[in-house]
């Protein structure tokens, strides 16, 4: 069990301050991974004040020089990969095969990336747009970033809230969910370790309303950019309005899963059984409504339930196991109440639908679920349910396939199945939503961006893009002719 303190400030772990113990849980065993003292309001506003002071002289560093260090950090979590493998495995209670071989490698190639795009920060080309003036553009960090990030994939979305900021300049206080610090830390302590001055990446793990609470409303920090639910979300962007911060919310998604009757049925199948149950589901481009077209329908509901049939639930370090534990028994039973409203609405519980036999039913394990028969005004069809449940249902026409997509008042991801390219075409024209894949789902990569429409939020994760996020755009005007009564101002006055 560790002992060591859940915060990073100004370069140094220690205990939060708030008087606040808690333990930090494996949520796949039960087991007590640490326990602490929460971060209150002294210690945000502690972690603020050495992202202030570090932003002077980070701020002021050539992007050669961010990318230097930032690549030493590459390699220092490379490094440490193994024990970031196994300490993000036991933090979320994900299967260590997932962790291994998606949270880490896929938060250091993030490094690699912003890395690299620190020295690119792009705008238009400087020019004389007035005939008398000389016009350029500076790309100027904002600040102090405040971010909030939620537990599904703790290390991964500390590198997708900090990387950016941290290369185009910022600094950062991240405040990670207290529920899954531990991964948080040791990005930053690796940040430290690979020359990157302190106060530039503080983690200050606290509750939502005590230390995200100060974090958004504090006057020193510029922007303030969250992951987590649409409920949240708008308190963010609600009270960050009080003092006119740039925000950047990420808030979740309901993803359809078209499968269109040319499609490759068993491609199809396979692909909504990884897609649905990717890190027990809880992942917010998880495929999450599968609408197949009506002469495909009864065998890929059979595939896909053939197909959870041999997914195996286990211990979370044992490299055999698919499915790991989701983060909570409160989330378990939060997801448990959701199937079971389905069921007592009509809908047809094919396969799961329960929380598994024997010790794994302890914890905070659920079955791999499959639904068919569900309205689709219902919560499960509707809402997201972060867990291991696809919602199976039948259409006819690609118009209605078009239509049940974009039902939902969510927009982050979605994919269509099809061999032909004009419905892949419309697919991706008419889908509303900030990634559509065509004949997969879920493959995320550094250089695109990440990113909802509607209820998921506004803003880039990942990629140049994201840039536009943390960046201030200053446009520079400079007078090249020297002339004293410029021929604009015969419009203003006209005496000579
Ligand atoms: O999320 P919260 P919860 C969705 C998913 C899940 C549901 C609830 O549907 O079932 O949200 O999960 C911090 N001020 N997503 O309750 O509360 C909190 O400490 C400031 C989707 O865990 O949104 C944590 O750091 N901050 C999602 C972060 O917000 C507050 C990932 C996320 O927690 C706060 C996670 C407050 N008042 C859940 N209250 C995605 N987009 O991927 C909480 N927080």
């Amino acid at each position: 069990m560790e002992t060591t303190g859940q915060q990073f400030i100004a370069g140094k772990r220690r205990s939060g301050t708030s008087g606040e113990q808690y333990e930090v849980i494996n949520p796949a065993t039960g087991e007590v991974l640490a326990t602490d003292t929460l971060a209150g309001p002294e210690d945000v506003h502690e972690a603020v004040a050495a992202a202030r002071a570090a932003f002077a002289e980070w701020s002021r560093t050539t992007p050669a020089e961010r990318s230097e260090a930032m690549l030493r950090w590459a390699d220092q979590l490379h490094a440490r990969s193994e024990e970031l493998a196994q300490t993000e495995s036991r933090n979320a209670g994900k299967p260590i095969r997932l962790t291994r071989g998606f949270d880490v490698p896929g938060t250091i190639d993030n490094v690699r990336f912003f890395a690299g795009a620190a020295r690119n920060l792009e705008g238009r080309a400087s020019a004389e747009y007035s005939a008398d003036h000389t016009s350029t553009i500076r790309r100027e960090p904002i600040g102090v970033i405040g971010s909030i990030a939620p537990w599904n994939y703790p290390l991964q979305m500390a590198a997708w809230k900090a990387l950016p900021a941290m290369a185009a300049g910022n600094t950062v206080v991240l405040k990670p969910s207290e529920l899954t610090p531990l991964t948080s830390v040791l990005f930053a302590e690796t940040a430290r370790e690979a020359g990157i001055p302190d106060g530039v990446l503080n983690i200050v793990t606290g509750s939502g309303p005590v230390a995200g609470q100060a974090l958004i409303t504090h006057p020193d920090v510029a922007m303030v950019s969250f992951t987590g639910s649409t409920a949240v979300g708008r308190q963010v962007a609600a009270q960050a309005a009080g003092s006119v911060k740039r925000v950047h919310l990420e808030l979740g998604g309901k993803a359809p899963f078209l499968v269109f009757d040319d499609a490759d049925l068993e491609a199809a199948a396979r692909g909504a059984v990884a897609g649905a149950l990717i890190n027990s589901g809880q992942d917010c481009t998880a495929a999450t409504r599968a609408y197949v077209q009506r002469p495909l329908y009864k065998t890929f509901v059979e595939r896909v339930a053939a197909l959870m049939d041999g997914v195996r639930l286990g211990p979370v370090d044992d490299p055999d196991t698919d499915m790991g534990s989701l983060i909570s028994l409160r989330q378990r039973d939060r997801v448990a109440a959701m199937v079971e409203a389905a069921r007592e609405g009509g809908a047809t519980v094919v396969r799961g639908g329960r929380v598994p036999d024997g010790p794994l039913g302890r914890t905070a394990h659920y079955e791999p679920t499959l639904i068919t028969d569900a309205a689709q005004d219902s919560a499960i069809v509707q809402q997201e349910v972060f867990g291991p449940v696809l919602v199976c249902l039948p259409f006819d026409t690609d118009d209605e396939a078009i239509h049940l997509a974009n039902d939902t008042p969510y927009g982050l991801a979605a994919s269509a199945w099809t061999t032909n390219v004009f419905r892949a075409g419309r697919a991706s024209r008419e889908i509303q939503a900030g990634c559509v894949w065509i004949n997969d789902h879920i493959p995320i990569i550094s250089e695109m961006p990440h990113g909802g429409y509607k209820a998921s939020g506004f803003g880039k994760d990942m990629s140049a893009y994201s840039f536009d996020e943390y960046t201030n755009v200053k446009h520079v005007m400079t007078e090249i002719t020297g002339t004293r009564h410029k021929s604009w101002h015969d419009v203003i006055f006209t005496s000579r």
